[in-house]
């Protein structure tokens, strides 16, 4: 008798896991579903999964595919689950494909080709929402990977105005359809995210907001105040939100530190002292997106105040390697940044309070726990691991603001975008002077 076991949340059960059960049932005599219990998920970080367990078992069993049901509860599990239950053949979509090499060891591993069209039903009826993504050129940041760890999300279609560039993308990542006309795209989806950092970006960002579309957008301050204002007020006519891809903003470690500052933990604060190089990073990243990260840090920590900051920069430069210094020095204000393209550095964050300091080591953007040393005290370790690059709990953030109607992200707020580009402008102009 040859066994096939597979798994998944199964959550909103759709067209496409229905798919993936009846594939994998024909592929052997007998078959095993496993389906996550809800710590699994949280230890995974699969993110917003609405459904009991019982609910997602009940909605496996029903479609008489599965011959057992068992329980996914830890990481490592699968080995042996598969040792244990003698598996032939381990199935899963080709979301995964590559990702589980490593049980070619106990049996066959099929990845079966995902289901691309997941049936407008499923999406009316479960509220799942639809994301395409506007492409340039270059593969998609990790951004499909660490959606399907969203429940309730789907990436079903690409946009770009060059043909070859949308047909690769969407082959490349298995989407369900490339466009080639904007409006075409903007209609079989619900959320846009404009991974495009060309000219054009503030049209298709207007485009898609006046459309009713959520958009995220990555890189939005290279964008003037103004145009992000008008995009901020397009998007409130309309009833959706305009949501700006800075990761750190989203990140749990990131929060707590931010409200442990704002609680005087270190006492005033006197300085901050922020380092990134691009080696650590990300290597084909330019001076202004990291800038971008280094400055919203500067205004979650000293707000308001840093309208009226002076702003002082170095600019070093050896061939393709470059090295920027910028201060902000104003009342009650003192940022000291450094940025290397190519340069090696101790990247990390601190902020120097006048009772202790809060430690970020190394790439701080990313942060999953913080340290606090305080006088007299013990250092205090603040920990919130978290898997993949941080995306998905942007994504997260924006599920929620849909399913609450918020009208604006309360994790970059939109008085702080306009800010943050306004900065950015200022920094650019100081550096070219
Ligand atoms: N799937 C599919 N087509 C879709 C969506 C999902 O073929 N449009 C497949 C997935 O590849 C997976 C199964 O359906 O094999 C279950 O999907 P999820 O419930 O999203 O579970 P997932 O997070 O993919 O977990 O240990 C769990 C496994 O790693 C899979």
């Amino acid at each position: 008798m040859k066994k096939v076991i597979t798994y998944g949340t199964f959550d909103l059960f759709h067209q496409g896991h229905f798919n993936i059960l009846k594939r994998a049932k024909e592929l052997g005599d007998y078959l095993i579903v496993g389906v996550t219990s809800e710590s699994f998920d949280i230890e995974r970080g699969k993110l917003n999964v609405k459904d009991s367990l019982l609910k997602r078992i009940e909605n496996v069993d029903k479609t008489g595919f599965a011959d057992e049901i068992i329980i996914e509860e830890y990481q490592g599990q699968k080995v042996n689950d598969i040792i244990k239950h003698k598996a032939d053949v381990f199935v899963v979509g080709s979301d995964w494909t590559g990702k589980f090499d490593y049980l070619k060891q106990y049996c066959e591993v099929v990845y079966l080709e995902r289901t691309k069209d997941i049936s407008s039903t499923a999406i009316r009826e479960k509220n799942i929402s639809r994301i395409g993504i506007v492409a340039g050129r270059g593969d998609d940041g990790g951004f499909i990977l660490e959606s399907q760890y969203v429940s309730g999300l789907h990436v079903e279609a690409v946009y770009s105005e060059d043909v070859n560039v949308a047909d690769d993308f969407c082959q490349k990542y298995e989407l369900n359809k490339a466009c080639y006309s904007y409006k075409e795209f903007l209609d079989s989806i619900d959320i846009v995210y404009i991974r495009f950092s060309g000219e054009k970006k503030y049209e298709y960002a207007l485009g898609a907001l006046k459309q009713k579309k959520y958009v995220i957008v990555d890189n939005y301050a290279y964008n003037s105040p103004e145009q992000i204002e008008e995009m901020q007020q397009c998007a409130k006519e309309n009833g959706v939100v305009i949501c700006e891809n800075i990761i750190t903003a989203y990140l749990r470690a990131f929060h707590q530190m931010l409200w442990m500052v704002h609680s005087n933990c270190v006492g005033r604060i006197a300085s901050l002292g922020i380092k990134m190089s691009s080696i650590d990073f990300s290597s084909r990243t330019r001076f202004e997106d990291m800038l971008i990260y280094a400055l919203f840090v500067s205004l979650k920590i000293y707000g308001d105040k840093l309208i009226n900051a002076s702003i002082n920069t170095s600019y070093i430069c050896d061939a393709d390697r470059k090295h920027y210094g910028i201060i902000l020095n104003g009342d009650g204000v003192f940022a000291d940044i450094d940025i290397g393209i190519g340069v090696e550095m101790d990247s990390g964050l601190r902020i120097n309070g006048f009772d202790g300091i809060v430690v970020v080591e190394n790439d701080w953007w990313n942060m999953g726990f913080f340290q606090i040393n305080c006088r007299d005290k013990y250092p205090k370790r603040y920990s919130f691991n978290f898997d993949g690059n941080g995306t998905r709990y942007m994504l997260q953030e924006l599920m929620i603001m849909i399913e609450s109607k918020t009208d604006e992200s309360t994790r970059v707020f939109y008085k702080e975008s306009k800010l943050l580009a306004e900065l950015v402008g200022r920094v650019k102009e100081s550096i070219k002077a």
